[in-house]
């Protein structure tokens, strides 16, 4: 035989036989799964599985009816795996409190995320992660983000003043499409807030380099070719080199340069005065997150290096960007659904809560073989009552952020009303959410246990601020019909317009300036 042919030959020889391996193993681990036992939806194809239902989805519309039928603990198929389902609060509290049994998919973590954030908080577990979060917890502590009210205060200002002027001759009402200036606002606030830095989105048309360099990275990575998601789900293949090309490579060493440049600049001031060079104590989370390396309850080999203060920039943009955009998009749509709420909160302007999650679910796997406990026990598909359910290291599982803020078991009959005073009124919530393990407010919007939201104090004095602003300012009716916005899943769930999908995720309010009567 010819040299070439047999080499060729025993290469696919090779190959044949890990594909035949990788094969009998997935159809081993699928049918002795444990998870086989659990009922739950049938499966409507092999390859998609239940993913086409849950995209199609109108928020929480397939998961509420799942939990009708089959209980709130049940196993759908996320593409060809098994995915666990469960709003039991017993299982939630397992899943979340347990330090890193739970983690981020492998894929997701290693790869996708890698690409965009370095190796930022997001990416990191369990030492690296708690070294991380021990030097950032200080930087956003109650008293630091209080300092940096005026910074919110101060663009929300800026927005308010872009949007009155807009507002046509006598007062008539102008349509504004809200959540692209939202993004631009919450854009220049974690730039100022988050490094001292000026992104300058509301003002200028033309994005600054560190928002181009930070745009071109996040398209890059959601563009993913065949060859990307092979990397992710078969790890030998990430020896070889990964399909960046120049465009992604040039971004993402502007980031670096102009990360490391904040960082530099950041410690000459902090060297020099201990204080900005106009003469104000430096606020911005890098400021504080130097300050606090520095400082004498962190050991010397506990310290975070450059590279990882660097890598929190971008995390920082991609953890606290869009999300408070999002969430306040929905929540002008809500009080647009609502007016009475929003006459009300004009009026009184109190504290309204913000429950509005822009995340539909979140995953993690098992790291290990676990036998989680349930408040609710579940019959299987033999008839047969459990406990708790029995997972196997490697198995996913979709913790459901917005159906458990949903949830009528939990929140009684009214779970789904846009609701704020429930927060207000005594006995105006249940005893049972007190079970629910979120970091904030009873909801799991900004999630619980080691992963909670490190920026949930952040995002709410910012988010607060804004509406104080808008709502004294202006009157906010939706523009379209209700039955016109429709939720678009895809990480972050957003808004959109059933006849303009093409636009993407818009929400055109009419506005007009509130005239005390
Ligand atoms: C309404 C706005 C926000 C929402 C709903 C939100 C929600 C969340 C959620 C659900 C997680 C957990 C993700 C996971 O473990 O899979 C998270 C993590 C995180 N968030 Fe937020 N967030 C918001 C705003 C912010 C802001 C403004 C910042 C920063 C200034 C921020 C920084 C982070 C960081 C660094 C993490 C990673 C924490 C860790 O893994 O230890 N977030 N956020
Ligand atoms: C944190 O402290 C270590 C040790 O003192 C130092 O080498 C490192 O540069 C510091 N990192 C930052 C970002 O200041
Ligand atoms: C109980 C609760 O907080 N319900 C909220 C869940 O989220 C929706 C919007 O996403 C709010 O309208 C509900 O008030």
């Amino acid at each position: 035989m010819h040299p070439i042919l047999r080499i060729t030959l025993s290469i696919f020889g090779t190959l044949g036989s890990y594909g035949l391996f990788l094969l009998a193993r997935y159809l081993y681990r699928e049918t002795t799964s444990p998870l086989n036992k659990l009922p739950g939806p049938p499966n409507p194809s092999w390859i998609h599985g239940n993913s086409k239902e849950l995209q199609d989805d109108e928020l929480d519309v397939t998961q509420t009816k799942w939990v009708e039928e089959y209980g709130p603990t049940l196993v759908f198929r996320w593409f060809l795996r098994k995915r666990l389902y469960t709003q039991d609060t017993k299982a939630l509290n397992h899943i979340l409190m347990s330090s890193y049994n739970y983690q981020k998919p492998e894929a997701l973590r290693k790869w996708h995320l890698r690409n965009v954030v370095g190796s930022g908080l997001l990416v990191q577990e369990e030492d690296e992660h708690r070294l991380q979060r021990k030097v950032m917890n200080p930087a956003f502590g109650i008293a630091q983000i209080r300092e940096m009210t005026d910074i919110f205060v101060d663009e929300s200002i800026h927005l308010r003043d872009i949007w009155a002027s807009q507002v046509g001759p006598a007062n008539s009402p102008v349509r504004v499409e809200i959540r692209s200036w939202l993004s631009r606002m919450t854009l220049d606030v974690i730039g100022r807030a988050g490094f001292n830095y000026r992104c300058n989105a509301l003002d200028s048309t033309e994005p600054d380099e560190l928002t181009k360099a930070f745009s071109i990275i996040c398209e890059m990575s959601n563009r993913l070719t065949f060859w990307d998601i092979l990397q992710a789900v078969v790890p030998v293949l990430r020896l070889f080199p990964s399909t960046s090309n120049s465009a992604k490579k040039e971004a993402q060493a502007a980031m670096k340069r102009i990360g490391r440049d904040l960082l530099w600049q950041t410690k000459e001031y902090l060297s020099a005065t201990g204080e900005k060079a106009d003469g104000r104590r430096a606020k911005d989370l890098l400021s504080l997150l130097v300050r606090s390396n520095m400082s004498k309850d962190i050991p010397e080999q506990q310290r975070m290096t450059d590279e990882d203060v660097i890598a929190q920039v971008s995390t920082f943009l991609v953890a606290g960007h869009e999300t408070t955009s999002t969430t306040l998009t929905w929540a002008l749509f809500a009080m647009t659904q609502k007016k009475e709420i929003q006459i009300k909160l004009r009026k009184e302007l109190l504290q309204g809560d913000i429950a509005c999650t822009p995340f539909a679910g979140i995953p993690r796997v098992a790291m290990k073989d676990d036998f989680i406990p349930l408040s609710t026990a579940y019959t299987d598909r033999n008839g047969k009552v459990h406990n708790g359910i029995q997972v196997r290291k490697g198995d996913t599982i979709s913790v459901p952020v917005l159906a458990v803020n949903r949830s009528k078991e939990l929140w009684g009959e009214d779970a789904r009303d846009f609701k704020p005073e429930r927060w207000l009124i005594p006995g105006g919530i249940p005893t049972a959410v007190s079970t629910i393990p979120g970091v904030w407010g009873n909801v799991l919007s900004f999630l619980g246990g080691a992963h909670a939201c490190i920026g949930y104090r952040f995002s709410l004095v910012e988010m607060k601020a804004l509406l104080f602003v808008l709502i004294r300012t202006f009157e906010f009716d939706l523009a379209v019909p209700a039955e016109e916005v429709v939720s678009k899943s895809s990480i972050l769930h957003r808004p959109q317009l059933k006849s303009e999908p093409e636009k993407g995720s818009q929400l055109p309010l009419w506005m007009k300036l509130y005239v005390p009567l």
